[in-house]
């Protein structure tokens, strides 16, 4: 295929029979996909729709056998948990953008439209694809500028869970938030009942700023699943026994060890696919390195409120300051005194752990380090955090409330 063919700019978009204005094509995002698919619901296909927790998926329009998306790369707020609001980068109005979903052996069309200040381009992390598809601006086509579309179209030779994200000022872009999944279902049924998708992202946003610091390679200060930190990120609602995917995915520039409470699990698939069965091996937390995906699959048989979160203890902590003098175990009972003098309401912290750091005040657009209560009192937890709700007997996957422990299954105080 000549990659002309299938590339095209805006001006001759415009003039040909895929003609799309943007507003023409947020209407048509918008709207159900013809032939009675919703996005979200089951499809004809046999697959299990994949789950966004805190995010969509993408509506797509079957155009002659292809399915056509459309991603908008654009400047939007995401409100990472209740008050904090940040100015990143996405697709459509979201960060992560919207979940792509199709199946192997599917032809698929993107359009993506730049609406960003600045040129961008968007690469299809693990896809087998022509190389003119590949996104790579410069190398595989030119930057698409501001104000254009180009269209990407190939077919999906492959399954697994593939990311999207730009290859035009790629450490800008991504630091703001561009990315998103690409989940290509194998053509036999899947044999899961709840499929979730989780993309972890770190970002340096100093307390009372908005705006993520691009030119940050190590030292963050924010840890998401999805663009939101705990307590902002929807609980995982499962059924006893439902067959649970968890698909994870990185392109932050730190590997994240995911932890699941009360389970074991193994890993099934990356982004080249699925792992045979005969590599699998049990676990309980799974090393989702950078620039990979990783799915992990479990039966949900021992109902409860299981935490599932990052195991560097860093990423589940907000607003993470690192260059604190360490306090522990130094007494500042007359230092206290003498600071405040000089520096009204100063706090002296650290004596004897941070835990009580949460409700100490903070800047605006700040979220406390530790944060979230429960049942049984505060969390103390942030960032990268969530719960894996298992409930018999669940009439929706609507957040069933906090797990009651059955009398007896709980510590007791002596
Ligand atoms: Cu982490």
């Amino acid at each position: 295929m000549n990659r002309r063919d299938v590339i095209v700019s805006s001006a001759a978009l415009l003039g040909g029979a895929l003609a799309l204005t943007n507003k023409a094509a947020r209407a048509a995002d918008a709207a159900p996909a013809p032939g009675g698919d919703v996005p979200g619901a089951p499809r004809a296909e046999g697959y299990t729709p994949v789950i966004t927790p805190n995010g969509t998926a993408l509506p797509w329009r079957l155009d002659r056998g292809v399915k056509e998306f459309h991603l908008v790369a654009e400047p939007l707020k995401r409100e990472f948990a209740a008050g904090m609001t940040v100015n990143c980068w996405g697709y459509n109005g979201q960060t992560p953008g919207p979940t792509i979903e199709a199946v192997e052996g599917d032809r698929v069309r993107v359009l993506v439209t730049n609406k960003l200040p600045e040129r961008t381009s968007v690469h299809w992390h693990g896809a087998l694809l022509p190389n003119g598809m590949d996104g790579v601006a410069g190398l595989n086509q030119p930057h698409i500028e501001p104000g254009e579309t180009y269209v990407y179209e190939f077919t999906l030779r492959q399954h697994g869970t593939l990311m999207y994200h730009p290859h035009s000022d790629e450490m800008v872009q991504m630091a703001l938030g561009m990315m998103g999944f690409f989940i290509v279902h194998p053509r036999q049924r899947a044999a899961v009942d709840r499929d979730f998708a989780i993309m972890l992202h770190e970002w340096s946003i100093p307390p009372g700023g908005a705006t993520p610091n691009p030119a940050v390679m190590t030292d963050f200060n924010l840890f998401t699943f999805n663009s939101r930190v705990w307590p902002g990120t929807a609980p995982l609602v499962a059924k006893r026994g439902d067959r649970v995917r968890l698909r994870f995915g990185n392109l932050s520039m730190d590997s994240h060890p995911i932890h699941l409470h009360g389970y074991r699990f193994t890993v099934t698939g990356t982004e080249a696919g699925t792992v045979p069965p005969t590599a699998r091996f049990p676990e309980a937390t799974v090393d989702v390195p950078v620039g990979s995906t990783r799915d992990v699959e479990l039966v949900a048989d021992e109902p409860g409120d299981w935490a599932l979160h990052c195991h560097k203890s860093h990423h589940t902590m907000n607003a993470m300051s690192h260059d604190l003098p360490n306090m522990l175990g130094v007494a500042q009972g007359t230092a206290e005194d003498k600071v405040r003098a000089l520096l009204p309401g100063y706090m002296a912290m650290g004596e004897s752990g941070m835990g009580s750091m949460m409700d100490m005040g903070r800047p605006k657009n700040t979220l406390p380090m530790m944060s979230g209560t429960g049942p049984f009192g505060p969390i103390e937890m942030g960032g990268m955090f969530t719960v894996l709700k298992v409930r018999e007997g669940l009439a929706n996957y609507d957040d069933p409330g906090w797990y009651k422990q059955p009398p007896g299954t709980s510590p007791r105080k002596v």
